[in-house]
């Protein structure tokens, strides 16, 4: 931790900020000197800092002071999140001097009604605003210049100007493939205010789920809202009888979450998708799909085909919704999805051809243009926005319509020539079911990283579009799919700490923005985290090992890595690596068998758990699926899944292409083997792939389970061994095969399953090869 001794009023901005990188905790109060305090580590990183002389010290004998109802709202919310982080309950008083006064000041930035300043001197503190809304992000930042400390604080003297960079700071959630209760809801929304965000959009009906109730058509919570979850997952594992994955919100707890929101200054925007991604809509109502048929909820992932069919009744339907959900969310904006509406049973239904000839449209793409837009004039007739992903712009959009741009930041930057307001959401930045580390402790989700500095480094304002387009750009928005996140706990992982990243780079101004100077300011808020039993992520703060042989014999070379780059320290002698333990610099050179202790440090701080990494000649012959590469032409959808059992319980995870299931260890010691052993797990197949169903690969089976393919020069030619599959795994689920190898030198090794083997899929668990 780096302190300053003397204050240093002259500092400009910028400077404040980098100095703010080297601080840790708050001073404590025991010490003699008032000024020696570090200066805080705030995310986001405020718009201008300027340290003053002295600190000010907040203890349970601090009042607040609050005048009218607005500013008494904030020193309130302040109040309750310095008792639950710091375990003092600050009271408001009547009058008197000293202490934290919040004021609504119409002078302080009045062109911007989420910005604020905020004093902190010896004598006091005056956090002012011209809005509630600023006043409410001055109190956030005065608790997080208090906190991470416990108990009493004491904050360097300062003054903080401050406002927002755009008006859009959105996270979504998908409620409808996994389901959260009111209280989870609450803690994220919690989460948010401490982040200054301000635009939860709630995804809420999709092909696996309905997640509002709909008084009028029960159905859709008595049928939409409930599927049967694929595999074991979905059968009671005593009486094998179906178990329903089920849930809706009720109006009253929609009720109590946008209020809830409302006092937290976050907007709550709900998504009901269409035209596509209504399967579970047309399971209740399938006179409201396209071809009559009912399917079930799905219980698969990936991109479907049930569409709206374009009736007067199916408008009046979706109006019906609609006109409830305005009712439940206040919000400006309605989201109505738009994506992924494959156009096939559209193309099929004779009726649904029939009234696009009547309406004399030309066609499928010119007809979700068209039902877009109607969408929109009904929602525009009740004064409300229609917003929708970027797909909405296919064949033209109604003018007051905003684009959510996901595929890409190229939706955005045509939606904004085309004059539409922009919210940015690539998938390749800021979409958090991606996984955030290459560590084998990465719960379920897509490989493919978006780390913590892809979501820092995005910029939301592409430089291509003019100046004076650039006004449309409103914000950006991380969003959370939950097609492999079961849990709570999972989902934290995946939002928190990036939530951080995707906080400072849609609050602060771009030129404030740093990247080593935010993880330098990262570990303060991971101890805010803990205050608020926030579990976010470990894997960032791990240590992977990465391990080859060594030169000679016997040895090792190890190389140590922290994903986010914070030093990592060391140990060999089995003890858990301190503050004083060995820098780790260059790639270790190590007999073995050995045993690695390693963990990541920021300062003296400790930052994650301590890694144990143990080698030894046998460990080197091991691989496993994380391990593993992807055969080339498939490694585009590759997923980490979880076993479908047990129902209740830990579940094996495995990284898996789904295109064509195959695993690849490059340059692996063929020669010096004489058998290849092979765990296997066995998992549901469970995708839609759409019009990428014809990019499925494999190669045809020669008996009558398939066998397992065992190539040495890459995943393609002529394998060099193939050994049949079961009929079915063993009664723990994995089955183990032990395969002869004769083949001389090193190779390209790569495993594939043959044959089609679709409803489940063989995963690999493990390989080794046995030594000869
Ligand atoms: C695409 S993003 C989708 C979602 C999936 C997501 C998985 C978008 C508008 N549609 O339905 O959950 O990919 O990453």
């Amino acid at each position: 931790m780096r302190t300053i001794a003397t204050p240093r009023p002259l500092f400009t901005a910028l400077c404040c900020l980098l100095l703010a990188a080297c601080s840790g905790h708050a001073g404590s109060a025991g010490e003699t000197t008032a000024e020696v305090v570090a200066l805080p580590a705030l995310i986001p990183a405020p718009a201008s800092l300027q340290p003053a002389e002295g600190s000010f010290r907040f203890d349970g004998d601090t009042r607040l002071h609050a005048g009218d109802p607005a500013a008494r709202r904030v020193a309130a919310s302040f109040a309750r999140m310095v008792q639950a982080s710091n375990g003092i309950a600050p009271a408001l008083a009547d009058g008197g001097e000293g202490g934290v006064r919040f004021e609504i000041d119409p002078a302080v930035s009045p062109d911007a009604p989420e910005g604020y300043l905020l004093e902190v001197a010896a004598g006091g503190v005056r956090v002012a605003a011209s809005d509630e809304r600023g006043l409410f992000y001055g109190a956030v930042t005065l608790w997080q210049l208090l906190s991470p400390a416990a108990g009493d604080a004491r904050t360097p003297a300062l003054r903080i100007e401050d406002a927002p960079r755009f008006a859009w700071r959105g996270l979504m959630l998908d409620s409808a493939r996994h389901f959260q209760s009111v209280d989870e809801i609450k803690q994220l929304l919690d989460a948010m205010a401490r982040h200054k965000l301000n635009v939860f959009h709630w995804h809420l009906t999709d092909d696996q789920g309905w997640r509002i109730e709909i008084p009028k058509y029960p159905r859709l919570m008595d049928v939409a809202a409930c599927r049967i979850p694929a595999g074991d997952a979905g059968r009671d594992p005593a009486t094998g009888e179906p178990r329903p994955y089920c849930g809706y919100y009720t109006r009253a707890q929609i009720r109590e979450i946008v209020a809830y929101a409302a006092q937290r200054h976050i907007t709550v925007v709900p998504e009901f998708d269409m035209p596509g991604h209504v399967q579970a809509v047309v399971a209740a109502y399938p006179q409201y799909g396209s071809l009559g048929d009912t399917p079930p909820v799905s219980n698969e992932w990936g991109v479907h085909q049930y569409l709206f069919n374009v009736d007067e009744d199916t408008f009046a339907f979706i109006e019906d919704v609609l006109d409830e959900i305005m009712a439940l969310f206040p919000s400006t904006y309605i989201h109505v999805g738009g994506d992924e509406a494959v156009k096939d049973q559209w193309e099929a239904s004779p009726r649904v051809q029939a009234r696009m000839r009547e309406l004399g449209i030309a066609d499928e793409t010119a007809l979700q243009s068209w039902f877009i837009k109607r969408v929109a004039r009904y929602l525009e007739g009740k004064g409300r926005r229609l917003l929708g992903w970027d797909e909405i712009l296919d064949g033209g959009l109604a003018p007051q319509a905003t684009v959510m741009s996901w595929r890409g930041i190229e939706g955005g930057i045509a939606a904004a020539r085309a004059g539409h307001d922009v919210v940015m959401a690539p998938v390749d930045r800021l979409y958090l079911d991606y996984l955030q580390t290459g560590s084998a402790n990465e719960p379920p989700g897509r490989p493919s990283q978006v780390t913590l500095r892809d979501v820092y480094d995005f910029e939301p304002v592409p430089e291509v579009l003019d100046p004076a387009r650039r006004r449309h750009i409103l914000g950006l928005q991380a969003n959370l799919w939950t097609e492999h996140l079961r849990t709570w706990d999972r989902m934290q992982h995946a939002y928190f700490p990036r939530v951080a990243a995707l906080a400072e780079t849609a609050w602060s101004p771009a030129d404030r923005r740093n990247y080593a100077d935010f993880l330098a300011r990262l570990p303060a808020q991971l101890a805010r985290y803990r205050a608020f039993g926030i579990a976010h992520a470990q894997t960032p703060f791990e240590v992977l090992g990465e391990a080859a042989p060594g030169g000679d014999a016997g040895k090792v070379q190890v190389a140590l890595e922290n994903p986010l780059g914070y030093a990592v320290r060391y140990t060999l002698d089995g003890s858990d690596p301190g503050a004083d333990a060995p820098l780790y610099e260059t790639p270790l050179q190590l007999p073995m068998p050995v045993e690695i202790r390693a963990a990541a440090f920021h300062g003296t701080e400790r930052l994650g758990p301590v890694a144990r990494l143990a080698y030894s000649a046998s460990s080197l012959r091991v691989r496993t699926d994380e391990q593993l590469a992807t055969c080339a032409e498939s490694g585009r959808l590759l997923l980490r899944l979880e076993d479908d059992g047990p129902v209740d319980g830990e579940r094996a995870l495995f990284n898996v292409t789904i295109f064509r299931p195959c695993w690849r260890w490059p340059d692996a010691e063929l020669g010096a083997a004489s058998a290849l052993k092979v765990r296997l797990g066995r998992i549901p197949y469970f995708f839609q792939l759409a019009h990428d169903e014809p990019n499925r690969r494999y190669a045809p089976a020669q008996t009558a389970h398939g066998e397992l393919l065992v190539h040495a020069g890459g995943c393609d030619g002529e394998p060099i061994a193939r050994h049949p599959l079961p009929a079915q795994p063993g009664e723990d689920g994995f089955v183990e095969l032990e395969i002869p190898l004769a083949q001389p030198g090193r190779g390209d090794l790569c495993i594939t399953p043959s044959g089609d083997t679709r409803p489940t899929m063989w995963v690999l668990d493990r390989v080794e090869l046995l030594p000869r």
